[in-house]
């Protein structure tokens, strides 16, 4: 299958307002343990939210599983399970086949990390996709493998600094550009793919509430910030969240039954210095670098919306000193 992009004139705008029609009952907790301003967290719980009590929660090694539910505890009011890195895609298969065996109705949903999803956990990723399996898939994607000390995932942006890319005298930081998970999980022909950020919130309600009212294979893709990783003040999420909609570093679309849309376009491209100077983690990167990210923005903006970009100048701006982050999680706290 090709996705073929609709016209940018079929880009739904959306409002702000989503969190009026969203229950206030949550089903992830107090008493977890993420860092303050964890995008993970906030994605994950809102979720969850939406999705409400008739839900049973998978989570493969991550973040989540480290401070969602360390025995005996749980911040989970659903049922919640865990098992090896790899086997998201499997263990909500058998999950599934489980509640179907047993007649029970529920949304079964997996919760992975990047590195869970786009690395090792691709190909049980696969094989439920492939199969259709009537599941919620939702990668939550911190864009490294962070709860074993930020090392590069193939999620991983352009440039960015991990302790397995880091910025040396010769290569400074990642050399290469983040897969296009979404994209690959649509090339199995999967009932709805969607891309989300939870800046964009009453696009994000109305996916989440789209995948609940769907059956078969479901896939979430949320770019969820992460304070150390990002080396980022806990504050400054959702604005890094919407930054990237702004510079097209995240594209807000959805593939339902094979048919592409942008859901969200911004009204013009952002430079992404913008967007870098509020990150540690590109606080080495070169003005080389910087027009290499750009001019790979400018042609995806162009892909997804088929809108031309005069390419911005994207000189590097003066950093905010104040706004960089050193890397201590309670930094700013
Ligand atoms: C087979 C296997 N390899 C490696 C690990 C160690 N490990 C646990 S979590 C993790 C990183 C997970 O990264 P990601 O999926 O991006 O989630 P995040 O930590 O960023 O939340 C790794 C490498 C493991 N548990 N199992
Ligand atoms: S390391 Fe990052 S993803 Fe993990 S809990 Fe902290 S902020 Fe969240
Ligand atoms: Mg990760």
């Amino acid at each position: 299958m090709h996705l073929a992009w609709a016209k940018g004139g079929t880009a739904v705008k959306s409002s702000s307002t989503g969190l009026k029609g969203v229950t206030r009952e949550d089903m992830f907790v107090h008493g977890h343990g993420a860092c303050p301003g964890c995008g993970y967290a906030a994605t994950a719980k809102n979720i969850a939210k939406i999705l409400g009590p008739e839900t049973v929660i998978y989570v493969p090694a991550s973040c989540l599983v480290v401070f969602g539910a360390l025995y005996p505890i749980s911040a989970w009011k659903v049922p919640y399970i865990y098992s090896a890195f790899e086997n998201t895609g499997a263990v909500i298969t058998g999950l599934r086949a489980a509640y179907r065996h047993r007649d029970i109705k529920a949304n079964v949903v997996g919760m992975a990390g990047d590195g869970g999803t786009f690395d090792i956990g691709l190909q049980a990723l696969s094989g439920a996709a492939e199969r259709n399996e009537d599941v919620i898939y939702v990668c939550l994607d911190n864009e490294a493998y962070m709860n074993t000390g930020i090392q590069r995932s193939s999620a991983t942006p352009f440039g960015a600094w991990t302790t397995t890319t880091p910025a040396g005298a010769v290569i400074q930081g990642n050399r290469r550009f983040k897969k296009d998970i979404a994209a690959i999980v649509a090339q199995h022909e999967v009932p709805y793919v969607a891309t989300l950020s939870v800046a964009h919130f009453s696009d994000f309600v109305r996916k989440v509430e789209k995948a609940k009212g769907m059956s078969g294979f479901r896939f979430l893709h949320c770019l969820t910030p992460c304070v150390p990783g990002w080396r980022i003040e806990p504050s400054k999420g959702v604005s890094i969240n919407r930054l990237a909609v702004d510079t097209g570093m995240w594209t807000l679309y959805e593939v339902e039954n094979g048919a592409p849309r942008v859901t969200y376009k911004p009204r013009d491209i952002t430079p992404v210095t913008e967007y870098l100077q509020l990150q540690g983690r590109f606080r080495h990167i070169s003005e080389e670098d910087v027009r290499t990210l750009q001019s790979w923005l400018c042609r995806k903006w162009k892909a997804h919306y088929d809108e031309d970009v005069k390419e911005p100048p994207c000189v590097l701006a003066p950093r905010k000193a104040e706004l960089g982050h050193d890397g201590d999680p309670l930094h700013g706290v």
